[in-house]
């Protein structure tokens, strides 16, 4: 039993560990890839939101696509945010690499409920993606306050 579960976690830690890591040439584009990705991210979120809050004239096909983006995009900041990648120009806390596993779990919940907006969106209902627009902002909102200097 230990030794099946050391191999699964093997199997795994070889999936998601070494993509993530030695995959920039320096510290720098790292720093400048999560940023890119999570300002994609946010455009196309708060595009969403903004229908959703009635500042900007709701349009189903716009906020359907612009939260497929806003999901995809949002599996790809991580990357960015690996080991040796904490120091240079950023607002990145020092707690993202030591409290490394609640950032995850921080960035896990965003990723689900992007997912889930995704899936609103998709519907169409403007009520939904009311809903779905909320729980995701409260993602970024509590992982800003814990992670993110001002
Ligand atoms: C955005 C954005 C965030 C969140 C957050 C929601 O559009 O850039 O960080 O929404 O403001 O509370």
């Amino acid at each position: 039993m230990k030794k099946t579960s050391a191999a699964i976690f093997a199997a795994l830690a070889v999936t998601f560990v070494v993509p993530a890591s030695a995959q920039f040439a320096k510290p720098e584009d790292a720093i400048k890839y999560r940023q890119s990705a999570l300002f994609v991210m946010q455009q196309n979120f708060g595009r969403v939101a903004g229908m959703a809050a009635g500042k900007i004239p709701f349009d189903a096909k716009v906020a359907a696509d612009s939260a497929a983006v806003a999901e995809y995009v949002s599996k790809l900041p991580w990357a960015g945010f690996g080991a040796g990648y904490d120091k240079g120009e950023s607002k990145a806390k020092p707690a993202i690499w030591t409290d490394k596993a609640k950032f995850d779990d921080n960035a896990g919940k965003m990723q689900t409920e992007m997912t889930k907006l995704a899936a609103a969106a998709k519907t169409g209902s403007l009520d939904s993606i009311k809903v779905a627009v909320n729980a995701t902002g409260g993602t970024c909102k509590s992982c800003h306050d814990d992670f993110r200097a001002k």
